[in-house]
């Protein structure tokens, strides 16, 4: 039994959890012993320090504090003030932002806010003013009717979503596609790159409200410097949502052209990705939107997350210590390791490579779907995800592409060696996996054959290179 702070942290908040729902407490213990064993490659995950996690277990989940740091709307919320300024500060001292709003529950939620942010800012309406001095739910059904028209159909223009945008950029699934009407840049067919020429052409034809840049499944950096001058070309905001390289930007990795901060109007971003702090979001921006970004909650948001707020402060300062920079450039190194390892082996990558934290494999070379690739891969102890690929002919559900990210395994430590050991495991993998029929013998996109014996050896050799590279080696929860 090990008696350093966090094991006994860890090992007092579980025996004080079981008292009252030992289920709960198992479930916790589990997840900390499944994270352990799988070679988790989703693009999206990390692992945050024990400091962040703990900020988050205590009693900032009691207090409301809907407003901003200074003008809330109860009383008594002088510390969560405190945890919330620190987490802003920290922000704009990391990214170098005039403005940092830290209360976004998510990056949907950021979205939103920097969404509704522009449309107060840059549209004409009295019903939109009206809104802005009273609660939400005192807007009469005139009210919400003359916003709606006066609002008319703003227009977005972003990423494609099976080039790799996000959903959020104005996609029907989500609000926004139901608030603005949205056209999409895609990436050239021959190189899978961004064509900034096609962006200009149709930033001219459509002249969007808001350009939006960023994407949760694009493997290439992106130019900042040109997206905003297509943006000034037409008189458009420019928003990046940063939430999948935030860490590559606060490690400086993205500097310059592609660092969105000092190019874009406005930033959003998650903080729990590459940039390895609690599930949770933030915008940064200029001085000119940061009072419509401070309405946020009520706005937008429900009642802000202090005990989220306070763990992104301590986050965020992990983030400014100099060893971050060295874990950003190791996650694009090993995602290149990575991508080296499969292309060695065969495979066929979205782009011929990598210059961030993700590689996008195009399964369709090897019979598959993304989904029976997924599926396989996941009995074989290799978690990813599946992700469409631009064109994609399986569509967003079976799609033909499968994610890989390596935030998540270089935090553990992994290195070049053994991406180049994951290459090799997941392309036995997906060589060794046919694609299934159905009940009526017809081709499925969803079944798959994949030796039992093969799986179970892989997931072994899996298990074998996490074994030196312990995840939470200082939490000892026996
Ligand atoms: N769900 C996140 C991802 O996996 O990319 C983005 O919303």
């Amino acid at each position: 039994m090990s008696h350093n702070a966090e094991s006994t942290a860890f090992r007092s908040a579980l025996e004080v959890i079981r008292a009252v729902e030992p289920r709960v407490a198992d479930a916790i213990g589990a997840e900390l012993a499944d994270q352990r064993e799988s070679l988790k490659l989703i693009a999206s995950e990390n692992y945050a320090s024990p400091a962040t996690l703990l900020a988050m277990g205590n009693w900032f989940s009691d207090k409301y504090a809907e407003g901003t740091v200074g003008r809330r709307f109860y009383a008594g919320c002088q510390n969560v003030d405190t945890v919330e300024a620190l987490a802003a500060e920290h922000a704009r001292e990391l990214f170098g932002a005039a403005h940092a709003y830290a209360q976004p529950h998510s990056g949907i939620d950021a979205n939103l806010v920097a969404f509704w942010a522009i449309l107060a800012d840059r549209v004409e309406s009295p019903a939109l003013k009206r809104a802005q001095v009273r609660q939400v739910n005192d807007l009469t059904e005139a009210d919400w009717f003359a916003l709606r028209r006066e609002l008319g159909d703003q227009r977005m223009l972003g990423m494609s979503l099976d080039a790799g945008g996000h959903l959020t950029h104005g996609f029907r699934p989500n609000i926004s596609g139901k608030m603005f009407d949205q056209r999409s840049y895609g990436t050239d067919p021959a190189t899978g790159l961004i064509d900034y020429d096609r962006v200009a052409e149709a930033a001219r034809e459509f002249k969007p409200l808001i350009l939006v840049a960023g994407y949760s499944a694009y493997p290439r950096k992106v130019n900042f410097r040109i997206m905003r001058e297509i943006a000034d070309s037409v008189g458009a905001t420019f928003m990046v949502d940063m939430a999948h390289f935030a860490g590559l930007v606060a490690g400086k990795v993205f500097t310059g052209d592609f660092d969105p901060v000092p190019h874009a109007h406005i930033v959003t971003t998650t903080t729990h990705k590459s940039l390895r702090g609690p599930r949770g979001g933030m915008v940064l921006c200029g001085p000119e939107l940061a009072d419509q970004v401070d309405r946020g909650c009520p706005m937008v948001l429900g009642g802000p997350l202090p005990h989220v707020m306070a763990a992104k402060a301590v986050a965020l300062a992990e983030a400014r210590r100099p060893d971050f920079a060295d874990y950003a450039r190791r996650i694009v190194d090993n995602a290149q390791a990575l991508a080296d390892g499969l292309l060695r082996r065969g495979a066929t990558l979205v782009t011929g490579g990598t210059d961030n934290h993700l590689v996008l494999i195009d399964v369709s070379g090897y019979g598959l779907t993304g989904r029976q690739a997924e599926q396989a891969l996941l009995d074989s102890g290799i978690v990813t995800n599946r992700n469409a690929v631009p064109q994609d002919p399986n569509g967003a559900w079976y799609t033909s592409g499968i994610r890989i990210g390596t935030p998540a395994l270089t935090t553990r430590g992994l290195g070049a060696a053994e991406m180049d050991a994951t290459a090799e495991l997941i392309h036995t993998v997906l060589t060794q996996t046919t694609a299934g029929t159905g009940p009526d013998g017809a081709p499925s996109k969803a079944k798959y054959v994949l030796d039992p014996a093969v799986a179970e050896q892989v997931g072994k050799q899996a298990a074998d290179l996490l074994t030196p590279f312990p995840l939470y080696p200082e939490v000892d929860l026996t």
